[in-house]
């Protein structure tokens, strides 16, 4: 079939791919230039599509990438793979809104187009049918339509592959869902039907709320451990040992990412909007995950305060800046949190992160530095916030005068853990 993949991000991106080698013909369409550039050019941005995948599929033209939206021309199924970020508490579905209003202008009786984006249950039927109807001059029923969560791990490929992850699949009619079931069950292993469009924008929030408010009961309770003089990370080991009715989360300095801190505020924002209720959980797990950065901050202060050396005139050196453990990415990292406190303190901060990619360190508040023996050495403390797998933790333990750990990845007399 012609597919149309719009939004070319670690999502689209990878969802054109793995169409285009089953033999889809797919057009990988975004408004960035400069990403459409590098697709044409064979250069994957993203950690789960090589550049000799792309090229493979740029090579026998089933796959090419355009900024162009008239050729988009002709599409039997347009998959809608664009951000939905909050601002201020307020979910923006302008990127939805804009991309619907192109592919409105291309569809035909007979297509589908499938959001894929996380958003509040309502948006396919409330906003994105309007829009389709709109611009096509089509009624709903004529084209075809629905919602399909993305679950992609950025990076855990190791532990769940693309395909290998179930995909739940919904539409707004049966002919809806026969389509879009049909679509995604030859590229995914597993395809889960769901009754509609709002189970299944519900399913996704269900799945990351869970892992949000489960991290923040586990980040409260690791502070009172602290408190209490007890090891959390002994306890969490020990509570994971019973076989069932048990997820492990580990404490850390925040919840970072923009599908974690983001996807919960989704429904928050829902029941306010349409119900005139709070979503307590949702409210309460981002008070508590927002304020671990502080909580970081402060412990490492009374480190420093009982090495009699204020924080103030410290040099502190951030490990691991990314928003989680082997991840290149940046946003709504606690490390930023963090960097910002220590130097309204009066530290002099640096920050060391082998994963971040090359030119991206302007988006950091403190200077990167090598993450080597004089860097540690000539630290009055080291923070280990990210435990990536390319730090030489040994090497960390025996330079480094004290580091707050906050991965308890660490041990040592110099070493206190969160
Ligand atoms: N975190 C903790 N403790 C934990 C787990 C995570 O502090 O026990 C922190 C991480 O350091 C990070 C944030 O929470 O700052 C989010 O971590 P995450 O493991 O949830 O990773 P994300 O945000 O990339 O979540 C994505 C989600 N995938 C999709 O939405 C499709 C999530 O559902 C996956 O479970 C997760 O990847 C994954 O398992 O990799």
């Amino acid at each position: 079939m012609d597919v149309v993949v719009a939004g070319q991000g670690y999502v689209g991106l990878t969802l054109a791919v793995r169409a285009a080698e089953v033999g889809h013909r797919v057009l990988g369409y975004d408004v960035d230039l400069h990403r459409i550039n590098q697709l044409t050019a064979g250069e994957s941005y993203v950690e789960d599509v090589t550049s000799t995948q792309l090229r493979a599929v740029l090579d026998t033209g089933a796959y090419s990438a355009t900024a162009d939206a008239a050729a988009l021309a002709g599409y039997d199924i347009a998959v809608i793979t664009v951000p939905t970020p909050l601002r201020d508490g307020v979910p923006d579905l302008s990127y939805i809104e804009t991309c619907a209003r192109t592919l409105g202008a291309h569809l035909r009786p007979g297509a589908a187009v499938v959001l894929e984006s996380t958003t509040y249950p309502g948006t396919t039927e409330e906003l994105l049918l309007p829009i389709l109807e709109e611009t096509s001059g089509l009624k709903a029923g004529d084209f075809l339509a629905g919602f399909s969560p993305e679950r992609i791990a950025p990076g855990n490929k190791k532990r769940w592959s693309f395909d290998g992850t179930p995909k739940l699949v919904s539409g707004i009619d049966a002919k809806s869902l026969d389509t879009i079931k049909g679509f995604y069950a030859g590229i995914f292993r597993t395809t889960v039907p769901v009754s509609g469009t709002k189970v299944a924008e519900l399913a996704k929030l269900i799945e990351n709320t869970f892992r949000f408010v489960n991290i923040s009961m586990i980040n409260e309770l690791a502070t009172l451990a602290a408190a209490l003089g007890v090891d959390i990370w002994e306890a969490i080991d020990a509570a994971a040992t019973k076989p069932f009715g048990f997820t492990r989360f580990t404490p850390g300095p925040g919840v970072g990412g923009h599908c974690l801190p983001v996807d919960p505020m989704f429904l928050s924002w829902k029941a306010q909007e349409e119900l005139g209720v709070p979503f307590r959980f949702a409210e309460l797990a981002a008070d508590v995950n927002r304020q671990m950065p502080d909580y970081v901050v402060r412990r490492l202060a009374e480190a420093l305060d009982k090495r009699g050396r204020p924080v103030s005139g410290s040099r502190i050196l951030l490990l691991g800046l990314t928003y989680k453990i082997n991840a290149t990415d940046l946003r709504e990292s606690p490390s930023a949190r963090v960097a910002e406190l220590l130097i309204s303190l009066g530290a002099d901060v640096r920050g060391a992160d082998p994963n971040i990619p090359d030119g991206d360190d302007t988006k950091l508040n403190v200077p990167l530095v090598d993450a080597n023996a004089e860097e540690m050495t000539a630290s009055d403390a080291v923070v280990l916030l990210m435990d990536h797998a390319r730090f030489d933790l040994a090497m960390i333990e025996k330079h480094a005068p004290y580091v707050f750990d906050c991965r308890n990845r660490l041990s040592g007399p110099n070493v206190e853990t969160l």
